[in-house]
C-alpha cells in the first residue's frame, strides 16, 4: 500500500493507523499548493478531488476519504483492535465519532485555514469549533481515550485534528490538552511525526 500525503494534514491520521496496525506501507508526500506529488506525479490523475489522504491499495486501486481509509486499514489488522468488529453496535459507536471529527470539526477547522476568509466569520467559526472542545469534555476525562480503554482509529483522527492547535489554542481545553499528550507519546504516533518531519 502507499499513503499519499502532506505533513501534519488529515492524512496524518490514517498515517498513525498504519503504523498501530503493523502494515506494511510507502508514504508519498503530496505539494497541495501544485497537486504534485514528489515523484513528480498529478495527483489529480491519482484522486481526482485533489486532497489528501488517498491510500493506493495492492491491487493499485485508489481509496480516498479518511474515515473509509481508517476503517479499511483497521480491518486488514483486527488484531491491532483499532476498530471493533463490523456489525456490533461499537462499530456504529466509532462510525460515530469519526463522523462527529470529520463534519463538526475537521471541516470546522476548513474556514480557518482560508487566507481569504473575512476576520469576523473566522471568530465564529472559532466559537462554533470551543463549543464542540466543551462537548468532548465528558468522553475525554473519563478516557484515557475516545471510547475508553482501547486506543482507536477515532484517536487517530482526533489527535490529528488537534494538531491544528495553532488555529484555536487547544490549550484552553484542558482535556483537550491532557488527551493530546497522552496520544503523542504513543510510539507509533512519535514515528509517524518523526517520519513527516513534524517532530526531530
Ligand atoms: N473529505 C475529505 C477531505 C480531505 C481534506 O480536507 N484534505 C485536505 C487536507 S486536511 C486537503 O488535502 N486539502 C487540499 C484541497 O482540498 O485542495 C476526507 O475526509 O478525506
Amino acid at each position: 500500500m502507499k499513503l499519499y500525503y502532506t505533513p501534519g494534514a488529515c492524512s496524518l491520521s490514517p498515517h498513525i493507523a498504519l503504523r498501530e496496525a503493523g502494515l506494511s506501507f510507502d508514504l508519498e508526500k503530496v505539494d497541495l499548493a501544485t497537486k504534485k506529488t514528489e515523484s513528480g506525479k498529478d495527483f489529480n490523475t491519482i484522486n481526482f478531488k485533489g486532497y489528501v489522504p488517498a491510500l493506493q491499495l495492492d491491487d493499485g486501486s485508489i481509496l480516498t476519504e479518511g474515515p473509509a481509509i481508517v476503517q479499511y486499514i483497521a480491518d486488514k489488522a483486527p488484531q491491532s483492535k483499532l476498530a471493533p468488529a463490523n456489525g456490533t453496535i461499537e462499530r456504529y459507536r466509532l462510525q460515530e465519532w469519526l463522523n462527529f471529527i470529520s463534519t463538526e470539526l475537521h471541516k470546522g477547522f476548513s474556514p480557518l485555514f482560508n487566507a481569504s476568509y473575512p476576520e469576523d466569520a473566522k471568530k465564529i467559526v472559532r466559537d462554533n469549533l470551543g463549543k464542540r472542545f466543551d462537548q468532548l469534555r465528558a468522553p475525554l476525562e473519563k478516557g484515557p481515550f475516545l471510547m475508553g480503554a482501547q486506543f482507536t482509529i477515532a484517536d487517530a483522527y482526533l489527535f490529528t485534528v488537534l494538531g491544528w492547535g495553532q488555529w484555536t489554542n487547544i490549550s484552553k481545553w484542558a482535556w483537550l490538552k491532557a488527551y493530546h499528550t497522552r496520544v503523542s507519546e504513543r510510539p507509533h504516533v512519535q514515528a509517524a511525526l518523526k517520519a513527516e518531519g513534524l517532530l526531530k
